[in-house]
């Protein structure tokens, strides 16, 4: 029986793919050597049929890649608290199953390695309970992760003082990254007396005692950011462990569904690198305000687009809640599909963002700052607009504007992160048609050349990835 490797994806879809991703790079760069089983949560806190249907797909594509479910769980929603602390609730209440799995396992097989998302830190204590090498794959970026590492001496240093929420406009200096704005910070880190903000300090504090951190970035790609991390800047009284950069992490099933998706079929119509695409990752939504101002923003702007929308939230604690099918002429201006039919495209709930990317006719892209879209975007040379909404966001933007240069940055209301129609109209001519706009297209193109190195022989991800499989190997 083959030596396995055990991954804990947290349950957002982005995290499930990823360590998919992960997993397959691993089967690959051994040889197949290891077996891998990922660990699913259920809950009724989410809904993800997209990912119900893929896992079928892997399993019999990758037949060394099986997945366990658990159980369903549920949490009490009273008394009422934040989405995030709710998932995190979850999350622990599912390490029973962990426990038992990892023991029925390791009676038949060894484990050589375990693998969790940061936001299942709560099976941290398990892996070192049974003896097994417990390492944290990270799905953002260098800058998120050396924020999240220094986070615990941010705490400290403004222990006396306000949440950061009420600190607003302060400005949070880190060692590794240009300085963040208080509200900007990760939306659990915000208020102090939300359950999630302890649960978030509480896993930032874990990051330094897991055997090492793997993540989806490469050293040319963050300099920066890498390297003040494996020199220690980010970490006060613990040992950094050791950072295994293996990105670009990405999924790279593109361009072979038949019958062609319909916006790609309109992308081949349109001239080269003229389009510019507007996708905020598998949750992002905007209220109908925003939703019309976007419109009137591009429809100024004169550029071609591709925009996928997705419904309005439906209300406050649903966050998760995106369909397939509404009314999308319901939220768009009188009249608005009609005028830009020529240049534009709006499709509902999803698009192929892979093979959109990829497509010679995409000139640039207005991204919330997801991880997985930013890469995909350094992966296929495209520059971007950065408009964060939530998570890690603000802080990839800023990563991505002032330290990576690859994305100009729209302005954004401080207290709801409400965009004008001018102001995107006005940044998507300067993203496809100025000086600044040129200059991000060649170092994008700079930045997809680099990404294509680090698979090469000794190139910095194949060499992380080897080091990882041969401490596995002979461990
Ligand atoms: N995607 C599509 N079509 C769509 C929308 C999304 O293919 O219409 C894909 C996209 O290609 C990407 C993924 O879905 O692979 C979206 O991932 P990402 O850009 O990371 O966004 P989120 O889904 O919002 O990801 C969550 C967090 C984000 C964090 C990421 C990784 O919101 O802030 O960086 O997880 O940790």
């Amino acid at each position: 029986m083959k030596d396995t490797i055990v991954l804990y994806p947290s349950p957002g879809i982005s995290h499930i793919v990823s360590m998919v991703e992960l997993a397959k790079l691993i089967i690959h760069h051994s040889n197949h050597y290891f077996s891998i089983t990922i660990l699913l949560i259920t809950s009724n806190l989410w809904n993800s049929p997209t990912i119900a249907s893929n896992i079928n797909n892997i399993s019999q594509s990758h037949p060394s890649i099986s997945f366990r479910r658990f159980p369903p769980v549920s949490v009490d929603p009273t008394p009422p608290r934040s989405y995030p602390a709710m998932v995190f609730e979850t999350i622990l209440l599912n390490k029973p199953y962990v426990l038992d799995f990892l023991q029925e396992i390791k009676k038949e097989r060894k484990i050589c390695s375990f693998i969790i998302d940061m936001f299942c830190t709560s099976a941290l204590s398990l892996g070192k309970q049974l003896k097994v090498p417990t390492y944290y794959y990270f799905t953002s970026g260098a800058a998120c992760l050396g924020a999240f590492l220094y986070f615990p001496r941010v705490h400290n240093l403004y222990k006396e003082k306000k949440s950061f929420i009420d600190l607003k406009e302060t400005v949070l200096d880190f060692p590794h990254m240009p300085p963040l704005k208080a509200i900007h910070v990760p939306g659990p880190m915000l208020k102090r007396d939300d359950p999630a903000y302890n649960d978030m300090l509480y896993y930032c504090s874990c990051l330094p005692k897991s055997d090492g951190i793997i993540i989806n970035t490469f050293p040319d790609l963050e300099p920066n950011a890498t390297k003040k991390i494996e020199d220690g800047l980010c970490v006060e009284d613990a040992k950094t462990p050791p950072l295994y950069c293996v990105g670009p992490v990405i999924s790279r099933n593109t361009g072979k569904k038949e019958p062609k998706d319909y916006c790609l079929s309109w992308l081949d119509m349109q001239p080269r690198k003229s389009v510019v695409f507007l996708c905020f990752g598998s949750r992002g939504s905007f209220s109908i305000e925003q939703v019309k101002e976007i419109a009137n923003g591009l429809e100024k702007s004169g550029e071609r687009f591709l925009w996928v929308v997705k419904n309005p939230p439906l209300d406050d604690r649903k966050q998760t809640e995106v369909l397939i099918d509404f009314d999308l002429e319901a939220i768009l201006p009188e009249g608005f599909l009609n005028r830009v039919k020529d240049r534009g495209l709006v499709v509902k709930f999803w698009a192929p963002q892979m093979d959109v990317l990829i497509h010679d006719s995409v000139g640039g892209f207005v991204t919330h700052c997801g991880w997985s879209s930013v890469i995909e975007a350094v992966v296929t040379g495209v520059p971007m607009l950065a408009w964060p909404l939530y998570a890690e966001q603000h802080l990839n933007r800023n990563a991505l504007v002032e330290d990576m240069k690859m994305a100009i940055g729209v302005e954004q209301r401080d207290e709801d992160g409400f965009v004008t129609g001018d102001e995107l109209a006005k940044r998507v001519r300067e993203l496809m048609n100025s000086d600044k706009g040129r200059e991000l297209r060649e170092r994008s193109i700079e930045m997809k050349e680099k990404n294509v190195s680090v698979w090469a022989e000794s190139g910095s991800s194949i060499t992380a990835l080897t080091r990882l499989v041969d401490l596995w190997r002979q461990g």
